[in-house]
């Protein structure tokens, strides 16, 4: 199969959650020399998507979209140490704390923006889903950090962003740290209206943005 086959396979076997497939296709794919992120980007969350349009069209319903969930997650337990070999972690570029905003427990884009930037050398702080305006701001402050970084999935989480930034104002340091926001229905502009630095609409762009952000490159 060529490289385009096995991710496109990866892609439809999430989608139509045939579950027990998905690790051994993914695990062939690794074989055949396909980076670990084509691998999340071209396949798993492409499949994602698609389970996601057919949720919202009423063919799935929320045992699938939880099969998808887990099914990802054990993929990217296979996946996350190559994606640490495919970065580089000589350098330090600097402290971010990331989190999955409060009320929202969506956390695997979050999870692979974290790895993604763990394995490009900065030092990740994961506070995991449900997370508090507060909790960022005290870890943050904590860490002494050079970055915050939020993930949202519903709309209806989306404005807790901008109660986080407040809250960083506060407690006086939004100065001192940068702040970058994505998830699906993240927009740039929406990043634009509360404040925020920065936006990315995936994980490899994530660390390209977070390193512009503290200087790096
Ligand atoms: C899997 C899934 C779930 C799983 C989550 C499992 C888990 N551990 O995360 C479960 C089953 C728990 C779930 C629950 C719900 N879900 Co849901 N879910 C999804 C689904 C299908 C995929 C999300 C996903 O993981 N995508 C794959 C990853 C890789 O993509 P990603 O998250 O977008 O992340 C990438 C980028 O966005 C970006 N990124 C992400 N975070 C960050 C952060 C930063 C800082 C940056 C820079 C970038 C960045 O980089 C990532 C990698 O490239 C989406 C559909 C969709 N299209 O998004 C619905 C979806 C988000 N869910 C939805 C809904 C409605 C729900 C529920 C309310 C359902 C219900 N009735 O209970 C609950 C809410 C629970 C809660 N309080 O959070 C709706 C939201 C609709 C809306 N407009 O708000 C969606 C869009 C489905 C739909 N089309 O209707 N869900």
């Amino acid at each position: 199969m060529s490289e385009g086959e096995l991710l496109d396979r990866i892609k439809r076997l999430l989608a139509d959650i045939e579950i027990d497939k998905v690790k051994d296709a993914v695990e062939e794919a690794l074989k055949a020399g396909i980076p670990a992120i084509r691998i999340i980007e071209e396949g798993l969350a492409e499949g994602m998507r698609i389970v996601g349009d057919r949720f919202e069209k009423g063919e799935y319903f929320l045992a699938e979209l939880v099969a998808a969930g887990e099914t990802f997650k054990e993929a990217m337990e296979v996946l996350r140490p190559k994606l640490m070999e495919e970065g580089s972690t000589v350098k330090k570029l600097g402290k971010v704390v990331i989190g999955t905003v409060r009320g929202d427990l969506h956390d695997i884009g979050k999870s692979i923006v974290a790895t993604m930037l763990e394995s490009a050398g900065f030092e990740v702080y994961d506070l995991g889903v449900d997370v508090s305006p507060e909790e960022f701001v005290r870890k943050a402050k904590e860490v002494n950090a050079d970055i915050v970084a939020m993930s949202a999935l519903l709309t209806t989480t989306m404005i807790e962003m901008k109660n986080v930034i407040e809250e960083l104002k506060k407690a006086g340091i939004r100065d001192k740290v940068k702040v970058i926001i994505g998830g699906a229905p993240v927009t740039e502009e929406f990043a634009k209206e509360i404040g925020a630095d920065a936006y990315a609409e995936d994980a490899v762009k994530a660390v390209e943005v977070c390193k512009r952000l503290v200087g790096g490159s």
